[in-house]
């Protein structure tokens, strides 16, 4: 949910309820072909494609396990629009919904191949049209935008210990491979600030510089990339890709603060260096559920784009190899180089 004027408000739910029987019988062809047309519920949205070099990977249909693309598909299952829709403060510390949201034991049948070094591109897809065709959101034509534009963006790995087909992450200690809050050095576009005051769920800062990786993500139709370490050794790997959207401060409502939502894509690394990943932090520690980042509000008259921390672990310095192979290529030196481990990953709990 969002705010109260925010994502859809006439849910198939609502309407059933506010009915009578005998209305209900009327209405029910209408109510039939909506729940057969498109998931008219609250909001949020899902991965609708994930790509890597010429390979095009469709996300699952969350509503229809029987989908001929769900048996192809490297990437979990996520929540549904309506409830639980997304990941909240009170859920934080719970392995379960914070590894996957709740697939953590139910995995994608297959995995998608990239070299390390090279990026997948994610595709996201509102559940909603409250976004499509209007201005700033990269002209995305053939599904529905993303619908959140204020939030942070984070993407974690883990490996596979194998199989990513058969993998339970429960348990999973994730490596965080980068993480986006504020660009001080942007600001949003016009079109997409104008777009949210209008869905209504206006865009902080309201002017000057502050562009929210999430606004990014829309504005680039909804697509964000993620690159492998170069560094990595081969194997099978899943990535946590994870936007945290901010547009409902928390108060004391359980259902209000930071959204996660978690998309798992299932990776067969080729190609890879000689590094592998350190133990990595649990999802349920990733985040405090009364820390800074669940407390940020953007709505409070203090709120300062400038001093948005962005939460979790530290970026794994294993990840600046990719920078330091190049200098190594290049350089004249014949030291091999030895096999480091990487143990920087201390969680700075926000
Ligand atoms: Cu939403």
């Amino acid at each position: 949910m969002a705010l109260p004027t925010g994502d859809n408000t006439t849910t198939p739910t609502s309407f059933l309820h506010s009915s009578t029987f005998f209305s209900l019988m009327r209405y029910l062809p209408l109510a039939a072909a909506i729940l057969a047309s498109t998931p008219l519920v609250s909001g949020h949205g899902q991965v609708n494609t994930v790509t890597s070099g010429t390979t095009v990977n469709a996300g699952p249909n969350q509503y229809w396990a029987g989908d001929a693309k769900n048996s192809k598909t490297a990437t979990r299952v996520m929540y549904q629009a309506s409830s639980p829709a997304y990941v909240l403060f009170d859920s934080y510390g719970d392995n379960s919904r914070m590894s996957c949201e709740g697939s953590a034991k139910s995995p994608a049948p297959t995995t998608i191949s990239v070299a390390a070094g090279d990026y997948i591109e994610v595709y996201w897809e509102g559940a909603t049209s409250e976004l499509k065709g209007k201005a700033g959101t990269g002209s995305l034509t053939a599904y529905n935008p993303w619908v959140h534009a204020m939030g942070f963006v984070f993407d974690y790995i883990t490996s596979c210990n194998g199989d990513c087909t058969t993998f339970d992450s429960t348990n999973a200690g994730w490596t965080k491979i980068a993480h986006a809050g504020i660009d001080m050095s942007q600001t949003i576009s016009s079109d997409l600030r104008e777009t949210m005051k209008n869905k209504p769920e206006q865009y902080y800062p309201t002017s000057g510089l502050g562009l929210w990786a999430m606004a990014k993500m829309v504005q680039n139709g909804s697509k964000w990339s993620i690159q492998i370490p170069s560094s990595l050794e081969s194997g099978q790997y899943m990535i946590r890709h994870e936007l945290a959207a901010v547009h409902n401060p928390k108060t004391n409502d359980p259902t209000t603060g930071p959204q996660l939502y978690i998309a798992c894509i299932q990776l067969d690394v080729t190609g890879g260096g000689d590094t592998s990943l350190p133990a990595g932090t649990q999802a349920k520690s990733l985040y405090l559920p009364d820390g800074t980042f669940a407390n940020t509000n953007v709505l409070s008259g203090s709120f300062n784009p400038a001093n948005v921390p962005i939460p979790g672990p530290t970026i794994w310095d294993g990840v600046f190899d990719n920078a330091r192979r190049e200098a190594d290529s290049t350089a004249k030196s014949t030291t091999k180089r030895s096999k480091r481990s990487h143990t920087r990953n201390h969680p700075s709990r926000l």
